[in-house]
């Protein structure tokens, strides 16, 4: 990849997509291509064959996907494996086609085995069951990292896969039903300041942990790699510090400014009791996360400000 390639990235509007085309951006990468969900549908064959005929990118990050937390992974089971599926299959295979050589998969940490109650590396990969709450969705996943893995086999391209923790930043979904904990619980403490609303609902016991990364962080190591990292492997891509959700939600509370109190509610699941990412391989290639969770929690707030009412 170098400042003149053409760059696709799938998803451009999505948390991830946003935050790998603002680093492009940034570090001048000048001839990049995109397309909203309503100009290129990529769960169709024939449009993405159409689409990589006319554009054909040298490299491609393929950061669109169908995903949302907790409930919404056990309400769309179905959609989220059969639309994660066909988007991973009919991007690799035209782009392979299509004489892409390069390409960066977004897989999940939600791959590994369920409650592991150390930092898990890329060699637990297969070693545990999965968690029951997402597994449609990492099913997914496994089969578009092992895809990266097929093509470069038997083809020689340089298609490589990373796993991101839970993210967090700019152009998150703040829909509660389908969002993940960090922009949910930031909404309802927001809302609850504002109509002076005595509690907050947190989903769960509060005693699952979770780590988060600033997605601007997360889009840094992405290119990172595809710029530095010549070799076969996957990367997880994480802080390397986990917390309780009751925790995360003190924190959100404190910058937000709400002083009401915290109710939680037994009826929604915890999911998987710790999936902290052990970031050392990603280290050892000379990249470091820059965005504390105090000041990526700052920013997003800001940001979510803005976001909900535009919306
Ligand atoms: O982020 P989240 O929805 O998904 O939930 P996962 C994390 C934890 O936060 C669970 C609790 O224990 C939830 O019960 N929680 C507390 C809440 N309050 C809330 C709330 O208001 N909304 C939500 N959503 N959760 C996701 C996977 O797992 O992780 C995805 O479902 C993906 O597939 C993503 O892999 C990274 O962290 O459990």
């Amino acid at each position: 990849m170098n400042k003149n390639s053409k760059i696709y990235v799938a998803g451009h509007k999505g948390l991830v997509g946003s935050a790998l085309l603002r680093a492009l951006q940034k570090q001048g990468y000048n001839n990049l291509v995109y397309r909203t969900h309503q100009e290129l549908e990529l769960t169709r064959q024939t449009d993405v064959d159409s689409f990589f005929q006319k554009e054909k990118p040298d490299v491609v990050f393929l950061a669109a996907a169908r995903v949302g937390g907790i409930l919404a992974n056990e309400t769309y089971q179905a959609e989220f494996i059969y639309d994660n599926l066909m988007v991973q299959a009919n991007v690799l295979e035209a782009a392979y086609r299509n004489g892409c050589k390069e390409l960066l998969f977004m897989g999940s940490s939600c791959i590994y085995p369920n409650n592991k109650s150390v930092a898990i590396k890329e060699t637990d990969f297969m070693d545990g069951p999965l968690e029951k709450t997402n597994d449609a969705y990492a099913i997914a996943k496994i089969a578009g990292m092992k895809s990266c893995d097929a093509y470069r086999r038997q083809y020689g391209v340089r298609y490589i896969a990373v796993m991101p923790t839970n993210l967090y930043g700019p152009n998150d979904n703040y829909d509660l039903k389908d969002a993940h904990v960090l922009p949910a619980l930031m909404r309802k403490f927001h809302e609850a300041k504002l109509s002076n609303s005595p509690t907050v609902s947190v989903w769960g016991s509060g005693t699952p942990k979770r780590e988060f990364l600033y997605v601007d962080d997360l889009a840094d190591a992405c290119l990172h790699l595809l710029v530095n990292y010549k070799g076969e492997e996957f990367f997880n891509i994480g802080c390397g510090e986990d917390l309780t959700i009751r925790e995360l939600a003190e924190l959100i509370g404190k910058v937000v400014g709400y002083k009401g109190q915290m109710v939680f509610d037994a009826t929604k699941k915890d999911g998987t009791m710790r999936k902290l990412l052990d970031i050392s391989r990603l280290k050892e290639t000379g990249w470091a996360p820059k965005v504390s969770l105090e000041e990526g929690l700052k920013r997003t707030y800001e940001i979510m400000r803005k976001e909900l009412s535009a919306s």
